[in-house]
Order: structure tokens, then C-alpha cells, then sequence
């Protein structure tokens, strides 16, 4: 697969939380670091994004008495899963991994910062109706194609990527540059996800061979 000038690579949430060490740390979550900084020296566009939350987000367990962290409850949305406190505006945790390095990325776009929505997606807040504005900024670089990478492959990639698709962009997931948090059944149900979105995976090293 060949990277052209109007594709965009969007880099979710490369953030100290997310990594060993973190908050919320994703499995080997640091692994994809090094092959997204190679990568992304082959786009002219690159966005990343940033969970950026409020220290009494309704998104963690910590907001709702008797509540665990990955237990489900219902919002006005729709099911919300609780987290342990994480990249709260501000923080260390907050702060993108220190060996992320893509000093030509032009775009930071920090998502899930109202109190009572949570926004997994770059595109829509989980209320799926609040739009973040990501779209437009894409739309007018005339930019057609959108390849996705970083954490965590089964919620901020995944909702990222059908957002993106949703939004008539040619979406490609690049899988080995992401990790899952893993939880009961969230990886079969994004593969599945993707499946019938028609999305194209990809690999790092057929971007980087151009092949
Ligand atoms: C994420 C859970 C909560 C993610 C963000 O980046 O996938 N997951 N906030
Ligand atoms: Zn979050």
C-alpha cells in the first residue's frame, strides 16, 4: 500500500496513562511508539490526539459511589464503561508518551473534555452527535484517505476508525501499531466491527515498503 500526499495518519492517544506505568496502561501500549514515529515521517499530514479529561469526568469509577473501574453503567447515551482516573487535563499522565516524536504533526485535537461525555472517537463524542470538528479540518486539506494507529485498538482506534468511515473518509487501521486494553470480548467485537465497515487493515511494514 502506498502513502500519498492527501493521506492522513492519526496518532490516538500516545499518552503516559496508556503506557507500563500508567493509569490505564495498555499491554505493551510503548511498543507502538517507535514504529509510529518511523511511520509518520512518510505523511505530510499527521494528527494527534490527546485524552484530555477533567479531574471529575463522568467517565471514571471514581465519580460514581459503589462503582469499579470496567464495570458498565447506562448514561443518557447509551452503556458507558467506568475507568480508573486517567489523563486528566493537566497531568503527567496526561502528557504524551516522552519517546512520541513527530515534530511536523500539525494538528493536536484533545478529546473527551466535558464532564458528562466521553469521547473514544477523534470524530464524535460517545454521544455519537457531538461533533469534534476533526472532520471538517480533514475535509478541507482535501484529504481522502485516513490511516489509524496508537491506543487502544478496541476503544479509541476502534470508534476513531468507524467515525471516520461514517464521515465518507477511506479509512485504514495500521493493527500492529495499536494494543488492546482488552476487555471481555472487545477485541472480537471491533475485528467484527471493522469486518462489516469493509475497513482495510494494514501492517507497518507494507506501509513502509510501499508494497
Ligand atoms: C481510551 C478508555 C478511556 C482509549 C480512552 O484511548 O482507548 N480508553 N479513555
Ligand atoms: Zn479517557
Amino acid at each position: 500500500m502506498q502513502i500519498k500526499q492527501d493521506d492522513l495518519l492519526l496518532v490516538v492517544d500516545l499518552q503516559r496513562d496508556f503506557c507500563p506505568g500508567g493509569a490505564l496502561a495498555v499491554t505493551q501500549g510503548d511498543a507502538v511508539i517507535q514504529p509510529i514515529n518511523q511511520l509518520a515521517t512518510r505523511f505530510e499530514h499527521v494528527v494527534l490526539t490527546q485524552d484530555w479529561h477533567p479531574a471529575d469526568h463522568l467517565s471514571f469509577a471514581s465519580q460514581h459511589p459503589g462503582r469499579h473501574p470496567y464495570d458498565t453503567i447506562e448514561m443518557s447515551y447509551g452503556p458507558q464503561t467506568l475507568w480508573p482516573d486517567h489523563c486528566i487535563q493537566g497531568s503527567r499522565g496526561a502528557e504524551f508518551h516522552p519517546a512520541l516524536h513527530i515534530p511536523h504533526a500539525s494538528l493536536i485535537l484533545r478529546k473527551g473534555v466535558h464532564r458528562e461525555v466521553d469521547s473514544y472517537s477523534a470524530f464524535y463524542e460517545n454521544d455519537h452527535q457531538t461533533p469534534t470538528g476533526l472532520a471538517g479540518w480533514v475535509r478541507d486539506r482535501g484529504i481522502r484517505r485516513v490511516f489509524v494507529a496508537g491506543l487502544a485498538l478496541d476503544f479509541c482506534v476502534r470508534f476513531t476508525a468507524a467515525d471516520g468511515a461514517g464521515c465518507g473518509f477511506q479509512v485504514v487501521v495500521i493493527e500492529d501499531a495499536c494494543r488492546p486494553v482488552n476487555l471481555p470480548g472487545s477485541v472480537e467485537a471491533t475485528h467484527k466491527q471493522f469486518r462489516s465497515l469493509g475497513l482495510k487493515p494494514a501492517t507497518v511494514a507494507q506501509l513502509l515498503a510501499g508494497s
